[in-house]
């Protein structure tokens, strides 16, 4: 499978400006692996290459050439059918080969449709069945506070997976113990499965809700590096005893007209002919970038 991505090794010292053309190139990817695949979540993935490219690419203190440094920065990714995009992160950021990103979902492949360390052990957790990532999570912000560690756990979560009781329990427990190394991040894309989640259940007000629960919290756009990258990093800094929640407004199929706030695209990969309109979409709009 050719190269999928720009293979350039991640540096934090890009630019704004290369950010947003990478995460151009990183849609671009995320079609082409799920058309190839004939099966994934292409909305869900798109939504999120922003807050991923933040946190890879700036924030998160990881070392591609030591993923098991012991203080690393925890990420995991509750809302596992978005891992396409996942993926092609962790290829530009030099944890996996670009080559195996066209290997997604089959069988044998690192790269399964929900994230699974059993294959891929870069990854925190597996993931996919939704509504457990900020347990998770707790425990691991928890091991840092018993270790006396330094390192902070953030879990991005969806808005339609937040709509699950286990979310709540986790909140107020976080709160409660005032883990403030850790961060959930909420993909605010306003769909889950098959519809809206004003036709379905609207988690809305999420900030309050989280600052009910004695969470620090943060809207922004979640597509606005220039928003999403300080959000992070006042996220990564926080010591005042409360835990954050980042609720990032997103759309769901970002970069592809056809599959912006389209329900129907939650779920289903495009056609042969669908990738090529959507890539041709993308670079289109990379020249303006
Ligand atoms: C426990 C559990 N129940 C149901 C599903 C099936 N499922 C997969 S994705 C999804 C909707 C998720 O919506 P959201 O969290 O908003 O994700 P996004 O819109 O960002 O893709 C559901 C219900 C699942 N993966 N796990």
């Amino acid at each position: 499978m050719s190269t999928l991505t720009d293979a350039s090794p991640a540096t934090r010292s890009e630019s704004i400006a290369e950010l947003k053309r990478r995460a151009n190139r990183l849609r671009i990817a995320i079609i082409k692996m799920i058309g190839a695949a004939g099966s994934g979540h292409p909305g869900g993935s798109l939504s999120e290459v922003e807050l991923l490219l933040g946190l890879y690419f700036r924030v998160l203190r990881h070392n591609p050439k030591d993923p098991n440094w012991p203080d690393r920065d925890r990420f995991i990714l509750s809302k596992g059918h978005g891992c396409p995009a996942l993926y092609a992160v962790l290829a530009d950021a030099g944890y996996i080969d670009h080559s195996i990103l066209g290997t997604l979902r089959k069988l044998g492949s690192p790269l399964q449709g929900h994230p699974d360390k059993r294959f891929l052990p870069v990854l925190e957790a597996n993931t996919g069945s939704l509504g457990q990532g900020i347990s998770v999570g707790i425990g691991m912000a928890l091991a840092a506070r018993l270790d006396k560690k330094g390192y902070h756990t953030f879990v991005m979560v969806g808005d339609g997976e937040i709509e699950e009781g286990q979310n709540w329990e986790a909140a107020m427990f976080a709160g409660y113990h005032k883990l403030d190394n850790l961060t959930v991040i909420v993909d605010y894309n306003h769909q889950q499965l098959d519809g809206f989640l004003k036709d379905i259940l609207d988690p809305a007000p999420l900030a309050e809700k989280f600052e009910a629960f004695g969470w620090r919290t943060v809207e922004i756009d979640g597509h606005d590096l220039e928003e999403v990258i300080p959000a992070l990093e006042s996220a990564r800094a926080e010591t005042g005893g409360r835990p954050t929640c980042i609720v990032a407004n997103t759309i769901k199929g970002k970069g592809v007209s056809f599959m912006e706030n389209n329900p129907e695209w939650h779920g289903v990969a495009p056609k042969p002919e669908q990738v090529a309109a959507a890539v041709a979409e993308l670079e289109t709009a990379a020249k303006k970038l």
